[in-house]
C-alpha cells in the first residue's frame, strides 16, 4: 500500500455507455469528470505522482483502468479482461505501460484476467474467479506472478459479486476490509478482516494509498469503525462511477 506513483485515465463521453449489472441511469460525463478530477487531487495529496491519460472514447469503461493492467514491483502485465467490450482496453492501454513502466510483460492465454478481481499484499497476490476471470487466465498468470517473488492464491468472488475487490480492499499489510458475504466465503485466511457495516456494503471498494484509506462517500458507520481501528480517511464521492458499478480502486494503477 506504499505507493510513489499511480496512472489514471481521464473519463470518456461515452462512458454512458458503461457495462452496469442493473440500470439506474446513466453517469452524468461532466460529474463524472469533476469526481475524477477529486479522485487524482486525493492520490496527489497522499504522495503519489499521478500520470493521467487523455480519455479513450472507444471504450466506454476506460476509466476504469484497473482492470486491463497489473502492477507488480514496478512491471506491468497487460491482462485479458473478461468482458468483449474491455478486450481491447489492453491492446490500447499497453503503450502507455511502456512509458510510465519499469517492465511491461503480456498475459499469454485464451483466458480472461480482470485486474478488478485482484487483490495484493507485500507477497501474496488474491485472485477471484468471477464471470470476468476464468480458471485459464489464473493458471496463465500464475507462472509470471510466481517469477516476480509473489505467490498466486486463487479463491471464488460469490456469484453476485462483479469483481473480487468490488467487496474487498487491503488497508494495512495484514488486514482486509470486506463485505461480510466476501469475508465469509473464506477468502482472507492469515489476514485480519474488518467487515462493512450492513447496508454499507459498498464501502469495501475502499484502497489504502500510503497514509490514507480512500472510502466513497455515504458510509458513515463503517467511517466510524476504520476510523476508531486508526485508519486517517479520505472520503470521496463515487456517485457517478457506482451507475456503471465501478468505484475507487478501479479508476488507477498503484505503484
Ligand atoms: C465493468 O462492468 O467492467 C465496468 N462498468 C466497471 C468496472 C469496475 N472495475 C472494477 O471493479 N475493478
Amino acid at each position: 500500500f506504499e505507493f510513489t506513483h499511480a496512472l489514471s485515465r481521464v473519463p470518456a463521453q461515452s462512458v454512458t455507455d458503461g457495462l452496469r449489472a442493473s440500470d439506474q441511469g446513466d453517469p452524468d460525463p461532466m460529474a463524472f469528470a469533476a469526481e475524477h478530477g477529486a479522485y487524482i487531487a486525493a492520490l496527489r495529496e497522499a504522495g503519489c505522482v499521478v500520470n493521467v491519460l487523455p480519455s479513450d472514447e472507444a471504450f466506454p469503461d476506460s476509466v476504469f483502468i484497473e482492470d486491463p493492467a497489473l502492477v507488480l514491483n514496478g512491471t506491468a502485465i497487460v491482462l485479458r479482461p473478461g468482458a468483449e467490450t474491455r478486450l481491447g482496453e489492453a491492446a490500447a492501454l499497453r503503450p502507455a505501460l511502456l512509458e510510465h513502466m519499469n517492465d511491461v510483460v503480456d498475459l499469454k492465454t485464451d483466458g480472461y484476467v480482470d485486474g478488478g478481481d485482484i487483490l495484493c499484499t507485500d507477497d501474496r497476490v488474491l485472485l477471484g474467479l468471477s464471470a470476468r476471470t476464468n480458471v485459464q487466465g489464473a493458471e496463465d498468470l500464475r507462472p509470471i506472478v510466481e517469477s516476480l517473488g509473489y505467490t498466486l492464491e486463487v479463491l471464488q468472488t460469490p456469484p453476485e459479486i462483479l469483481h473480487f475487490k468490488t467487496e474487498s480492499s487491503l488497508l494495512d499489510e495484514g488486514t482486509v476490509l470486506a463485505t461480510p458475504a466476501l469475508a465469509a466465503s473464506g477468502a482472507f485466511k492469515g489476514l485480519n478482516v474488518i467487515e462493512t457495516v450492513a447496508g454499507e456494503e459498498a464501502a469495501a471498494n475502499a484502497i489504502r494509498v500510503n497514509d490514507f484509506v480512500f472510502l466513497s462517500a455515504g458510509h458513515p458507520k463503517t467511517a466510524e469503525k476504520l476510523e476508531k481501528a486508526g485508519y486517517s480517511l479520505k472520503v470521496l464521492n463515487t456517485s457517478q462511477a457506482a451507475l456503471v458499478d465501478g468505484g475507487l480502486s478501479c479508476m488507477s494503477l498503484r505503484y
